[in-house]
């Protein structure tokens, strides 16, 4: 995709689009989605205008600070409950909403939310888990924009955890994740051992029963 304004799409060229098709789940790699001047663009421009926060889970009874900042965002009622807390959603900015029909289009799939995170440094990551809360039905479609410093995203099999994979997302990269993926393959973007600049991925999910999952 070229474009100097942010808001004119183009196609993603085919030869940098990938699809995964693993025993159980897919995974649609579109390789520069933006190109590297507009997700450098849209990283500062979200760098700036999310509310982040800084929200603590609870291990073992003590409450521990997460490893990266965090914002949800979603149509109205999209209420987001965790360890006890409802997040109530923050409305979509102009750029979110751009985003989003961008990806809707392109993926064909409707999104009525997302879950913002913003990685300062490579001792941000998050662990093995999958985007599978009761909310999001059956079989959900999870479309991931990564934006900002490189990082790995590595998934594993629940039931073969020889099964592995690993995906270096560049800045302006498009995951989409569907079929059974969420069931049977966790995911997790690992510490750095190496100094590492900050990264924002947005993951656009779409609440079919909202107020049940957990984070
Ligand atoms: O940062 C990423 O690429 C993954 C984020 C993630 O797994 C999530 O928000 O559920």
């Amino acid at each position: 995709m070229s474009q100097n304004d942010l808001f004119i799409f183009g196609d993603v060229p085919l030869q940098s689009v990938e699809l995964i098709e693993l025993e159980d789940g897919e995974i649609l790699w579109a390789r520069r989605f933006y190109d590297e001047d507009t997700a450098r663009q849209l990283y500062s421009r979200l760098q700036e205008e999310i509310p982040w926060r800084q929200d603590n889970i609870r291990i073992a009874g003590k409450e521990m600070p997460i490893p990266r900042l965090q914002a949800w965002f979603g149509d109205p009622g999209m209420n987001y409950t965790y360890s006890g807390m409802t997040l109530e959603p923050t409305p979509w900015s102009d750029t979110l909403l751009t985003i989003k029909e961008q990806i809707e289009d392109y993926g064909d799939h409707r999104f009525n939310s997302l879950l913002a995170n913003l990685y300062r440094d490579e001792q941000d990551s998050v662990g093995w888990h999958a985007d599978n809360e009761p909310e999001l039905g059956a079989n959900p479609v999870i479309a991931s924009l990564s934006l900002g410093a490189e990082r790995t995203f590595q998934l594993k099999h629940r039931k073969h955890p020889e099964r592995k994979l690993a995906l270096e997302l560049a800045s302006g990269d498009l995951l989409i994740m569907k079929g059974s993926l969420q069931h049977f393959w966790l995911h997790q973007i690992p510490k750095n051992r190496h100094p590492t600049e900050p990264r924002i991925n947005l993951t656009f999910r779409r609440i079919i029963e909202a107020g049940t999952g957990k984070l």
